[in-house]
């Protein structure tokens, strides 16, 4: 089979890496190559990051105001909604999601970049009731130069988008390090940047491995900001190497989110709103509903149900519109997650469901929905992070129980409640420590709605009203309005 070949987007040419090196793209339906992407060291690196800074200092971009930024973000989007098709097919072969989900990531994904273009030139400082009469004081939101966005394989465009729109209505540019596992669709973003007429250097995309090139660019004393989405182990690496220069930084990180669900919810509704939160795009989503919590009176009902529902999934080629569970996206994340489930057998965890890979025609990384119940949340599996189509599910008595298993997690990323009681869905909404609290309903996702974890889930915010801030910095401007000479230097004014 031949091998698709891409280049990097470095001020605005196309190139290869200085040393010549490539590395395959497999795709996860196959386990084969299919794409030969440019491996960049620390050369390649360099040369995107001295490329964003003279973007961010040269007439082109600086001289737009803020409402030519926004009409450049809103083009963006226009094209993005053109190649609509093009992207998601894309995406689909290169990590392995379901056709029909990238499809559905694609047609929003234009909304992003709408959104924040109208956020552009709304970005203000303010004046400041200074306690000095002589004095007129005021601040300036400046852009803060070249942002590195440090993305994962799950859903490479949606994580960059949340990334990408802000920074940019903001007058940043930005170094994307697209996940050696999916870089292709990255790379369309940035040819798809550079024909909507972003001037050549605010986006550039080098491809490579973390370690490597992930990590040159974290490093890189140029950088003042990194915005990254991935694995805690990961994002240690990369607050470490902040701290070499002090750039500021965002984490999006995983989950063991819980999705609760009590006695008089629509049982329907939640039975489907589990299946979304753990087996749609194979659990590997940072907001995973892992965690199902079920009240004692309709466990047993539910379990039954969710069962009967998850073993009409139909696993296959990601690329299939009839599709509904698709491949782990690397083989790596296939191992890991069979070697959790090996471990939640050991502990004593009941398999109620799964727990191998199916059989299924060649050598893709499929794995069964399964389904463990469990007697205790401080199991290993009711715990740890899975990112594969694997629940646990533990049975409750009342709220209060609920409340403290769904707090007692060193995550807080997303939580589910599915209930009628609209007192109780407002007091767990208050108490569940978790970013984003869904109400009989999972996995919703919107350009006005901020996404972030409290705890190990990481810090910072992506997407809403307030996510332009997250990529200023603010500046505090004095001025003497006094006719006197100044007096004393030795005191402070
Ligand atoms: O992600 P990594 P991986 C979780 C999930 C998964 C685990 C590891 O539990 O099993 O993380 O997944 C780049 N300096 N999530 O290994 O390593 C890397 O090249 C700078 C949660 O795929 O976190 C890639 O571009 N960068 C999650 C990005 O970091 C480095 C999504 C993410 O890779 C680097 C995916 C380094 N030293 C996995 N090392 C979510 N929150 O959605 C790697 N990278």
């Amino acid at each position: 089979m031949t091998l698709s070949h891409f280049q990097m987007c470095i001020g605005g040419q196309w190139v290869d890496a200085l040393s010549g090196k490539t590395f395959e793209s497999l795709n996860p339906a196959t386990a084969e190559p299919w794409a030969l992407l440019p491996d960049a060291d620390d050369s390649d690196v360099e040369r995107a990051v001295q490329a964003a800074q003279q973007a961010f200092e040269g007439h082109d971009w600086k001289s737009l105001t803020a409402t030519a930024r926004g009409k450049l973000l809103r083009r963006l989007g226009d094209l993005i909604a053109q190649n609509k098709e093009k992207l998601a097919q894309l995406e689909s072969r290169d990590n392995g999601k379901l056709i029909r989900e990238t499809r559905g990531q694609v047609n929003y994904l234009p909304e992003f970049f709408h959104y924040t273009a109208g956020l552009a030139d709304k970005i203000e400082g303010g004046t400041l009731p200074l306690d000095k009469t002589d004095m007129f004081g005021y601040t300036v939101l400046e852009p803060l130069g070249v942002v590195a966005a440090i993305i994962p394989w799950n859903s490479p465009l949606y994580l960059t988008a949340i990334k990408l729109a802000p920074a940019l209505a903001a007058g940043n540019t930005m170094v994307i390090k697209p996940s050696e596992h999916a870089s292709a669709t990255l790379l369309e973003l940035a040819r798809l940047a550079l024909e909507a007429g972003i001037p050549a250097g605010v986006v550039n995309v080098i491809t490579g491995y973390g370690a490597s090139t992930g990590a040159a660019l974290t490093r890189h004393p140029l950088v003042r900001k990194i915005a990254f989405t991935g694995g805690a182990a990961t994002a240690r690496h990369v607050v470490r190497s902040s701290a070499e220069n002090f750039a500021k930084l965002s984490l999006e990180l995983g989950g063991k989110s819980p999705n609760i669900i009590f006695a008089d919810a629509d049982i329907d509704s939640a039975v489907n709103g589990a299946v979304a939160g753990i087996y749609a795009a194979s659990g590997q989503s940072c907001v995973s509903g892992s965690r199902l919590l079920v009240q004692d009176e309709i466990y047993d009902q539910f379990v039954e149900r969710l069962v009967a529902r998850a073993q009409r999934i139909r696993i296959g080629n990601p690329q299939d519109d009839s599709s509904e569970m698709g491949p782990m996206a690397t083989a790596q994340q296939l191992a890991i997650v069979e070697g959790l489930v090996a471990d939640a057998l050991a502990e004593g965890a009941t398999l109620r469901m799964g727990g191998k890979r199916p059989e299924i025609e060649g050598n893709g990384w499929y794995y069964q929905p399964t389904l463990f119940e469990c007697d205790s949340n401080s199991m290993k599996i009711m715990q740890e992070e899975v990112f594969g189509p694997v629940a646990s599910v533990i049975r409750f008595k009342d709220e209060a129980e609920a409340l403290a298993i769904a707090n007692d997690s060193l995550f807080g990323l997303a939580a589910g409640i599915w209930t009628r009681d609209l007192g109780r869905a407002h007091r767990l909404a208050r108490d569940v420590r978790s970013g984003i609290i869904w109400v009989n309903t999972y996995r919703a996702v919107s350009a006005m709605a901020p996404i972030g974890g409290f705890k190990n889930s990481g810090y910072g915010r992506e997407s809403g009203i307030d996510s332009v801030l997250a990529y200023t910095e603010q500046k505090t401007v004095w001025i003497n309005l006094s006719q006197e000479p100044m007096a004393d230097p030795f005191v402070m004014r």
